[in-house]
């Protein structure tokens, strides 16, 4: 639809979710209700280039608190919710699973009947306009062999504290649609990678421990395959599958981008050299075989046609562009690493609490 709508977004200030708010507010004119917890991996900086539009609010809120999330239903009447809050790193769900059973599944449940009881309110074009789209990761499909790719009929397997947990919301969120005719609409994407990415996932890590002369620690032997995309090609496709989705259905997203963990490692290392040559030696040097990961899923691959058939997307950045793009990212925000990474950090600061 071309009118200008209300969107409600959960987990806008983490990743994808800021990437998301900050291609809502340039590429479109609706209004955003950005409601976040500001957990470790949530950061207001993130949205600086976008805070002063006054289609934009920033709510700090969880999505357990039931009087809160239905307050601010009443209070903007959104058209479409958008829901990416979550816990999403895998190995803090290996040393630490209760905070993912809290916010991914018990605040996925709250969010659901929240959101359902508020649809059940409305009336007329209001109701049937309205979307819920639930973002999840290709990990709940467990882990493929060197063949195969995982397709929206594949099988639920998940193998990781987080995947079960993402699984789990992914299953109630369907329950809701199948059960109560709540306008559901599921998104499932391989691992993105881009500006804004918390220094805890594989690609920052490489980035900053690289130019700090750190050891580079790749887990197991390197051979474990992501396929990666660029996160706004992720939050493009969040967008249309909102708009143009059919309800009910689950949408694969991926960027047919297959890669050995080592060989991303040693790709980020080249860029390195060329961009900010040691004074001796190769960044390649300082890359170390760690312990494996606990589980960890050997190789994951998408297939996307879905999307792409139906509803005509397809990624823009190869991982070529994409990954020197972020590297050099890294590179001109140093500052935003350091703001992210200290534990004095204030909303005052930022004028929006
Ligand atoms: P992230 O960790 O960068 O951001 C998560 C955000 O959620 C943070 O801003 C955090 O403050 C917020 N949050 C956490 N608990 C909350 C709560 N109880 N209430 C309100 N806000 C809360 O995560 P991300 O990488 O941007 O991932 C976003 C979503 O996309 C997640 O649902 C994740 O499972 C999914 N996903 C991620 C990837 C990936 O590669 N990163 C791939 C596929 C799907
Ligand atoms: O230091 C590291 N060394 C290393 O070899 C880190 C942090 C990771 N790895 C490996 C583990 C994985 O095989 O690199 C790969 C990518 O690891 P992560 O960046 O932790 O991502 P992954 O576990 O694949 O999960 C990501 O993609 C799917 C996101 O964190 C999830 O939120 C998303 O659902």
């Amino acid at each position: 639809s071309n009118k200008s709508e209300t969107v409600f977004v959960t987990g806008g200030a983490g990743f994808i979710g800021s990437a998301l708010v900050r291609y809502l507010i340039r590429e479109t004119d609706h209004t955003v209700i950005n409601v976040d917890k500001l957990t470790y991996a949530g950061h207001l900086e993130s949205l600086e280039p976008i805070t002063d539009s006054d289609r934009y609010h920033f709510v700090q809120g969880d999505i357990c608190d039931k009087e809160e999330i239905q307050r601010l239903f009443d209070e903007y009447q959104p058209d479409t919710v958008i829901h990416l809050a979550a816990e999403s790193h895998v190995d803090r769900s290996i040393d630490g699973s209760a905070e993912f059973i809290r916010t991914n599944i018990v605040g996925t449940h709250n969010l659901l009947e929240l959101a359902k009881d508020y649809y059940e309110s409305l009336e007329g074009e209001r109701k049937e306009i309205f979307r819920f789209l639930h973002v999840s990761t290709d990990e709940v499909y467990g882990e493929l062999g060197n063949e195969g790719f995982f397709k929206e009929t594949t099988s639920y397997d998940p193998r990781s504290p987080y995947s079960a947990s993402k699984a789990s919301s992914d299953h109630l969120a369907r329950a809701w649609f199948h059960t109560y005719d709540f306008p559901v609409l599921i998104t499932n994407c391989s691992n993105n990678y881009g500006p804004y990415q918390f220094p805890e996932k594989l690609i920052p890590v490489v980035i900053l421990k690289a130019l700090q002369g750190e050891d580079i620690p790749v887990y197991g032997d390197g051979t474990n395959v992501r396929d990666w995309l660029y996160v706004d090609d992720h939050a493009r496709a969040l967008f249309k599958v909102a708009q143009e989705g059919e309800i009910g259905e689950t949408y694969n997203i991926g960027g047919h981008n297959e890669k050995q963990n080592i060989e991303v490692v040693k790709e980020i290392c080249s860029i390195l050299d060329e961009l900010r040559p040691k004074a001796t030696g190769h960044y390649e040097d300082q890359i170390t075989f760690v312990t494996d990961r606990p589980g960890h899923d050997f190789r994951y691959a998408i297939d996307a046609s879905k999307i792409e058939e139906e509803l005509g997307w397809k990624p823009e950045e190869t991982f070529e562009s994409g990954i020197k793009k972020t590297v050099q990212w890294y590179l001109d925000n140093i500052d935003w690493c350091e703001a992210v990474t200290e534990n004095n950090y204030s909303l005052e600061r930022l004028g929006t609490a």
